[in-house]
């Protein structure tokens, strides 16, 4: 399967995911195209809708001590929900679709997620740290929101401003 991550101001990005209703071949095969993509742009956490696929499929591949992201760590999560959330952290995040920014956002510090495997299995994942972080972003992309869309009126202008001329140089370049 031949993809591309699409990237801000892309309105494909503010669509909202579907339920995966079949643990299908097609499934299998979304998810072993994301998975390189994700790792040649350096990313941790990858969701379909980022791809173009409208259906609620999300990867995480949280980075060792040692930065290290083996496959063995591999998370796939198919149709998640959030059953517990608590506390608060604050973490400076960037997001592949939205290249070169990076900005603090509020999430809930410990978050317990009800999922399904590719296979269809359902597994509860209890994140916290990075992992947490990551699954928050990630299944926010599932409902069409970015982490721009989480700042104040005066960041987003600023982000605004600065991501206006990132893609001037980038039309340059
Ligand atoms: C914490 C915060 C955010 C997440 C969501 C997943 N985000 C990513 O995987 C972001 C990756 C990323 C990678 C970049 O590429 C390089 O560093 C080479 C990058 O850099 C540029 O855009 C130039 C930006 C974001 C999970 C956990
Ligand atoms: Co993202």
């Amino acid at each position: 399967m031949n993809l591309s991550i699409l990237e801000y101001p892309d309105k494909r990005l503010k669509e909202k995911s579907s339920k995966v209703e079949k643990f299908d071949k097609e499934l299998h095969e979304i998810l072993d195209s994301m998975y390189p993509i994700m790792l040649e742009s350096n990313g941790i956490g990858l969701a379909a809708i980022q791809v173009g696929i409208t259906k609620q499929i999300l990867i995480l591949n949280i980075p060792e001590e040692d930065g290290e992201q083996p496959y063995e760590n591999l998370i796939e999560v198919i149709n998640p929900v959030i059953t517990h959330k608590s506390g608060e952290t604050v973490y400076q995040e960037g997001c592949l679709s939205v290249p070169q920014f990076y900005e603090d956002i509020n999430r809930y510090e410990n978050v317990i997620v009800n999922y399904q495997d590719r296979d269809g299995n359902t597994k509860v994942m209890d994140a916290d740290g990075l992992l947490s972080i990551a699954i928050q972003h990630e299944m926010d992309h599932l409902n069409g929101i970015l982490f721009i869309d989480k700042l104040s009126y005066s960041r987003r202008k600023k982000f605004e401003k600065e991501y206006k001329k990132f893609l001037k140089e980038k039309k340059r370049a």
